[in-house]
């Protein structure tokens, strides 16, 4: 098996302070974020950015400005920016990080409910859109896949030469209006990729860690992060990032994984930039 890539998702765009107060929004936050949650194992950061007083942006500039404050404190680590952005913006805002041509972003792959009345939109011509783009920029593209049809839409858009290998999805189970988060999903996502695919899983709120040991069992990848789940454990708020990340390196210890650095990481997802 493969060493474990741990990805950080330190921030996301709907979670807030008054959520979990180690939420970051500055860029000193989200560099000191990313610091903690590399240093503690996490080879790629998942970044979506925020203004200083929370609100979540897509803005050029900004990313740019924590994209070389990461860099400054955590040489050498995969920078992964959303295209998903929040919920309700228009293609071009979410678009704006791959004008930097980051060495990797996400790809949604399709429209989900995300709660209440927010609906995620993510139509096949925008999937087509967005992977253009990022082909054009030599992004590669973590494949963001909330349920089994966004599997399909993704392995029909690389059977058309729209998305390229090598394919790496992100399972993300347990999004009020996604798949849910049970074993029977998590190896329903699993079988429905090509073998030679790599993939990473995601689990939501209180199913962070139970996706995590799946994943790490089964030979993928891990995310966590604020942007997923607040909680160390039930009840009990984590001050960090770098506290999530060391829970899922406790538990790739447990069950025989050994954690890859982010140039392990490079080699075992095929990214050559
Ligand atoms: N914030 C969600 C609406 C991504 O990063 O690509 C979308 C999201 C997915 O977080
Ligand atoms: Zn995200």
């Amino acid at each position: 098996m493969s060493k474990l890539i741990i990805t950080a998702s330190i921030c996301g765009a709907e979670v807030t302070k008054e959520h979990n107060p180690a939420v970051p929004y500055t860029v000193a936050e989200i560099a000191a974020e990313a610091r903690r949650a590399h240093e503690a194992g996490a080879a790629i950061i998942h970044l979506h950015v925020r203004d200083d007083d929370g609100t979540p942006t897509q803005s050029r500039a900004r990313y740019k400005d924590c994209i070389d404050a990461i860099k400054a404190v955590c040489p050498g680590v995969i920078i992964q920016p959303s295209t998903g952005g929040a919920v309700g913006m228009s293609d071009e805002e979410r678009l704006q990080p791959i004008d930097l041509s980051p060495e990797m972003a996400t790809l949604d792959c399709g429209t989900c409910n995300f709660g209440g009345d927010d609906i995620f939109v993510n139509t096949e011509n925008m999937i087509i859109k967005f992977a253009n783009k990022m082909r054009e920029k030599c992004v590669f593209p973590e494949l963001e896949v909330f349920d089994k049809g966004m599997v399909d839409m993704a392995l029909r858009l690389h059977g058309k030469g729209i998305i390229s290998a090598p394919l790496h999805f992100n399972f993300v189970l347990g999004v009020n209006g996604g798949i849910s988060a049970e074993l029977r999903d998590f190896v329903f996502m699993r079988e429905s990729i090509p073998p030679t695919a790599t993939f990473t899983a995601t689990g939501i709120g209180r199913r962070a860690f139970p996706v995590a040991a799946m994943s790490i069992i089964a030979g993928g990848h891990v995310r966590v992060g604020f942007e997923d789940n607040i909680y160390l454990e039930r009840g009990v708020l984590a001050k960090s990032n770098g506290e999530l990340v060391e829970k899922a390196v406790c538990l790739a210890k447990e069950l025989g994984r050994t954690i890859a650095s982010p140039d392990e990481a490079r080699v075992i997802l095929g990214i050559f930039k």
